[in-house]
């Protein structure tokens, strides 16, 4: 057979490498064009379809009216049976050193490279149309455009998952998804089907604790982490191995909002994470996240007390440190959320050379289903021909045809090994970038089983428990209370109160209280469905572990970067006779450190201030309420303040902004106005810089240090240690 000597299409690392670029020969914009049917034929009335008379029927032959309509008939595909609900932005991604030593993928071995991503995140449960602020874990999906071909980093906001084995995930979802018989309830896990799997699934647990946490409503997509979850492998370029875990730290810090706020902005504004995404990219407030790995090398597979290969173990950072690696950018909305962000295919094997991966078994089963759905989901075998699909570097090989075919492959050959074509599309060596699968030593038996190093499925839940603070704590016993207080089955409760007492007593008994119910002894060979009864116990060992780590800074919230405002929302109230000096300071103030304040009056228009200037009005009570800020600043003013004062919206708001535990700030001149508050007679007679910073609240006539403060507290985020002592309805 004839060999060239050459190959035409290598992957040399000079390659044009902007996907937005590539995405422009897909883009149409109308401006300016005329109204065509798809053959391409000029419309001349788009506004009546042809009919006999001026009153007759329609006729068949209106390919016009048949065109619009067979095609607005099939304007809907079916959506992910998982992660529904989602919101995408463009980006880059660029490593800060070259990590060749450890991975040969070119994309994270050049620091002057910039890789072009697209992100996906999302909710799980939910329908494409459901809330935001659904109690769920969120993906996070990362599709990197290397000059090696894609790779897709399709992760979660949490680094561990339910079940051990792929064949489990189905259970899960029919049990998480709204119950069959009626289809409720939409997006929430509260409900009898989700706790009864749950409480037979004891490896859940550590993922249950996450998912109980506040993780699980996030503030801001942007201030969420990400985790790939499973042990992936690196490998360098002589072929040396080694375990990694993928993480994506957010510089914005990872907060959270109140479960009762995430219920009221599911009403508000149920899109309230995708506008967030969308309005800061808009802003040129770009959202960053570094990229960080955990990296174990192949001789110490075995030094931990759990198994890498299990996915609801994680390795505590403690144990070995996140290195932050490079910095992910998103810095443009999609031009179309059917064309990108629902057609986007992720799939988990989709590597390069450099990465590869473990025998998880969690892992195994995704490299199967995610080409799978996408099948389903995007109409056939061509879905990575979709504009947004195609990786920036050619694509040559011997699959053809198939329904939607986009490529017109040239030539009689479509096979290998060929003469006729000198063999082309050709194979390539390792040597020059050939993908080479991982040459891992396998001397097994088949079995159908589960490996003894998978059996505890509680020291961990008890660590991420345990590491919490006070607040989050008490925020996640709230949430069980809440979720099982949603399940009718009483002995469903009472299993899991059963399940929670191996994790952690006081947390059991806690919510055994709330539910008026007893703690139940329920032995762990009894709730270890997974296990084989004749396993041995000290497999399963609920209890600590000599040596083992109590507790993991890193799995709270609360030491998360906090100083600084950029993109925070902040509510001004006012309303006519507003101190419009003031009003104008603090703004500017709020703004200068990227803040976005709103004003917020009685109505719309504009208000008259004291000193007779007109300010333009954001929002009314009406439209805007206080779930949808950060902060609240009240304007002083004589008139403005005895508006508010009478303005049940706007006490209502204080009220509510004080109970979700956010930095509240008032000219002293307003205090009226806090005074009509259920908080204020709760307030500390005494107020000092420390009570300010603690409680969140500050009144003051000195504008200037009320301002700085005022920045400082909205930077802490949330001020939960008034939330028990100064419990407020609202
Ligand atoms: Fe997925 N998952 N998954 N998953 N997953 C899907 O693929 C699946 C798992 C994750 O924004 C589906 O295209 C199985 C873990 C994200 O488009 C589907 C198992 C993690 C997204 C699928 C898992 C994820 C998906 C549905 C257990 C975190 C959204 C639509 C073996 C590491 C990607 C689709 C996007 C989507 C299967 C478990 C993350 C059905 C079988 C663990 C972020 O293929």
């Amino acid at each position: 057979m004839a060999k060239k000597t050459t190959i035409k299409d290598t992957r040399p690392i000079k390659q044009d490498n902007d996907k937005t670029t590539k995405l422009e020969a897909f883009v149409a914009d109308s401006t300016g064009t005329k109204l065509t049917t798809n053959h391409g034929v000029n419309i001349n009335d788009d506004q009546n379809s042809l009919k006999a008379g001026d009153r007759g029927a329609t006729l068949l032959e209106d390919f016009i009216l048949r065109e619009k309509i067979t095609h607005f008939d099939h304007e809907r595909i079916p959506e992910r049976i998982v992660h529904a609900r989602g919101s995408g932005a463009h980006g880059v991604f660029k490593v800060y050193e070259d990590m060749s030593s450890t991975t040969r993928a070119a994309f994270l071995c050049d620091p002057g490279l910039e890789t072009p991503v697209f992100v996906r995140f999302s909710t799980v449960a939910g329908s494409r149309g459901s809330t935001d602020l659904a109690r769920d874990v969120r993906g996070f999906a990362v599709k990197f455009y290397t000059q090696e071909g894609n790779f897709d980093l399709v992760g979660n906001n949490m680094p561990v998952f339910f079940i051990q084995d792929a064949v489990k995930f189905p259970d899960l979802v029919h049990a998480v998804k709204p119950e069959p018989d009626n289809e409720i309830p939409q997006a929430a896990s509260a409900h009898d089907t989700f706790w009864d799997f749950i409480s037979h699934m004891p490896e859940s647990a550590h993922m249950v604790m996450w998912l109980m946490s506040d993780r699980a409503i996030p503030r801001s997509y942007r201030m969420m982490e990400g985790f790939g979850v499973h042990t992936f492998r690196f490998v360098n370029a002589q072929g040396v191995a080694s375990f990694v875990k993928f993480h994506w730290k957010p510089l914005l810090g990872v907060h959270s909002v109140a479960w009762d706020e995430a219920q009221n902005i599911s009403g508000k504004d149920p899109d309230f994470h995708r506008r967030d995404l969308w309005d800061a990219i808009e802003a040129g407030a770009f959202p960053e996240w570094e990229l960080g790995v955990q990296i174990v090398a192949e001789e110490d597979e075995f030094k931990f007390g759990f198994d890498l290969l299990d996915p609801t173990k994680i390795i505590p950072e403690e144990l070995v440190p996140v290195q932050r690696v490079g910095k992910m950018t998103l810095n443009r909305n999609p031009d179309n959320f059917f064309a990108e962000t629902e057609q986007v295919a992720f799939h988990v094997g989709h590597v390069v050379p450099g990465i590869d991966f473990t025998n998880d078994p969690l892992l195994q089963g995704r490299l199967f289903s995610y080409t799978d759905t996408q099948l389903i989901r995007l109409g056939g075998p061509n879905f990575h021909e979709i504009p947004i699909n195609r990786p920036v570097v050619p694509v040559h090989n011997n699959q053809r045809d198939g329904y939607m075919r986009q490529t017109i492959n040239r030539g009689k050959t479509s096979y290998g090994p060929n003469g006729i074509a000198a063999n082309d599309p050709q194979q390539v060596t390792a040597a020059d970038g050939g993908f080479v699968s991982y040459n891992e030593r396998i001397d097994a038996r088949k079995i159908r089983a589960r490996s003894r190093s998978f059996f505890d499925h509680f020291s961990q839940a008890r660590l991420f428990f345990n590491s919490q603070s006070e607040a989050e704590k008490n925020h996640l016993i709230d949430a069980l209370s809440f979720e099982l207080g949603k399940v009718k089955m009483v002995e469903v409760r009472t299993r899991m109160l059963g399940l929670l007492s191996h994790i952690d007593k006081g947390l059991a008994a806690a919510v055994a209280y709330s539910l008026g119910l007893h703690v139940p002894l329920i032995p762990l060979e009894e709730l270890n469905s997974s296990v084989p009864a004749d396993a041995d116990p000290a497999d399963y060992t609920p209890e600590q572990k000599e040596g083992e780590l109590a507790k993991s800074e890193a799995l709270s919230m609360s030491g998360t970067v906090k100083d600084t405002i950029a993109t925070r929302r902040i509510a001004i109230l006012a309303a006519d006779g507003v101190d419009g000096k003031s009003l104008s300071k603090v703004k500017d103030a709020l703004v200068a450190e990227g803040a976005i304040v709103h004003i917020i009056a009685p109505k719309l228009g504009t208000i008259l201030s004291q000193e007779d200037q007109q300010i333009q009005v954001d929002e009314s009570f009406l439209t805007a309420a206080s779930v949808l800020y950060d902060a609240v600043y009240l304007a002083g003013g004589t008139n403005s303040s005895a508006t508010l004062e009478a303005e049940a919206n706007a006490v209502h708001f204080l009220n509510e902004a004080f109970k979700h535990c956010k930095a509240i700030a008032a000219d002293v001149a307003a205090i009226q106005v806090l005074e009509a508050t259920y908080f204020y007679k709760k307030l500390p007679d005494e107020y000092s810089q420390e009570t300010v910073l603690r409680e969140g609240i500050v009144v003051s006539e000195d504008l200037s240090s009320l301002v700085a403060l005022f920045i400082r507290m909205i930077a802490l985020h949330r001020f939960w240690d008034r939330e028990v002592p100064r419990k407020i309805p609202a």
